[in-house]
């Protein structure tokens, strides 16, 4: 048999026979598009690759892709990518996930801080698709359609980008599902890049937010090149719409990846484990 060059992929190449099972409009699917276009744009091999991911439309992802996948539980898929990686180097690791960011909301944090070399792709719709429209952690204030929040939460809109900058995070950018080019130029970007980065993508729900199908209009274009100084950083997320595309922050922190030479060996732990 001949063996398959990664540089003859196509993003088709790194797609699974399943079709999506998202609903028409979502988007979820232009994102997966752009997942498999930077995979094809990155020379690897399916086999090479892993795309974890927790629960929720968007944590479908890794049934859509041809490469290894594990679809773990609600809030964990961090917690899971991160023990791949420090256990398989080689690995290109990928993260797909939603603004579930309150189960998972710390393993978020130490993820940033801990600089293990994953991608992070964050399917931000603003609300729990897959559950039927609950308000998420970056739900506006004064959104009211829930059943469960019929006055809207009340409550301050966690702010992704700006918690990643102060937790440690080397790669952090804001994309639009209706930019599929942009988006996976980014993602190749944020593979490329060491340590752990955040791709946050507006990607509307247009079951249970079809108000975000106005965000084709709002979202705008950077023109700032990507800074390497968190402070700036920092600042410019202050002045922020919200609607900002781009790549925000490129840090230069030491990625972290325990030596596992020397260590215990799977056969030690587990006789240290047996029962
Ligand atoms: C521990 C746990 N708590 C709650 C749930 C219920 N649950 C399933 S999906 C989901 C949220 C999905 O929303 P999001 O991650 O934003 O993805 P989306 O469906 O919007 O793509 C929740 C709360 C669960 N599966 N496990
Ligand atoms: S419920 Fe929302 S997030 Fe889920 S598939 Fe439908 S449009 Fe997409």
């Amino acid at each position: 048999m001949t063996a398959v060059a990664a540089a003859d992929l196509t993003a088709k190449d790194f797609k699974s026979d399943y079709s999506p099972v998202w609903c028409p409009g979502c988007g979820h699917y232009a994102v997966l598009s752009s997942a498999t276009k930077a995979l094809a744009e990155l020379n690897v091999l399916p086999e090479n690759v892993a795309v974890i991911s927790g629960i929720g439309c968007s944590s479908r992802m890794p049934a859509y892709t041809s490469v290894y996948g594990f679809h773990g539980v609600h809030g964990r898929a961090l917690a899971i990518a991160t023990g791949l990686k420090v256990a398989r180097l080689e690995l290109t690791v990928i993260v797909a996930g939603g603004d579930g960011y309150s189960i998972g909301g710390n393993h978020f944090l130490h993820a940033c801080r801990r600089n293990v070399d994953l991608t992070y792709i964050v399917m931000d719709n603003q609300v729990y698709g897959m559950t039927k429209g609950q308000a998420s952690p970056t739900t506006p204030a004064d959104w009211d359609k829930s059943k469960l929040t019929p006055h809207g939460t009340g409550v301050r809109p966690f702010h992704p980008l700006a918690v990643a900058l102060a937790s440690g995070a080397n790669f952090i950018a804001c994309c639009f599902a209706g930019d599929p080019n942009g988006t996976a130029k980014i993602v190749t970007e944020a593979v490329m890049h060491p340590g752990f980065s955040l791709v946050e993508v507006l990607s509307p729900c247009v079951t249970f937010q079809p108000g975000q199908r106005e965000w084709k209009r709002q979202v705008h274009k950077t023109e700032n090149e990507p800074t390497v100084d968190a402070g700036r950083a920092a600042r410019r997320l202050l002045d922020d719409d919200g609607f900002y595309i781009g790549v925000l922050y490129v840090g230069d922190r030491p990625v972290y990846q325990p030596d596992l030479e020397g260590g215990a060996s799977l056969a030690d732990l587990e006789a240290e484990f047996a029962v």
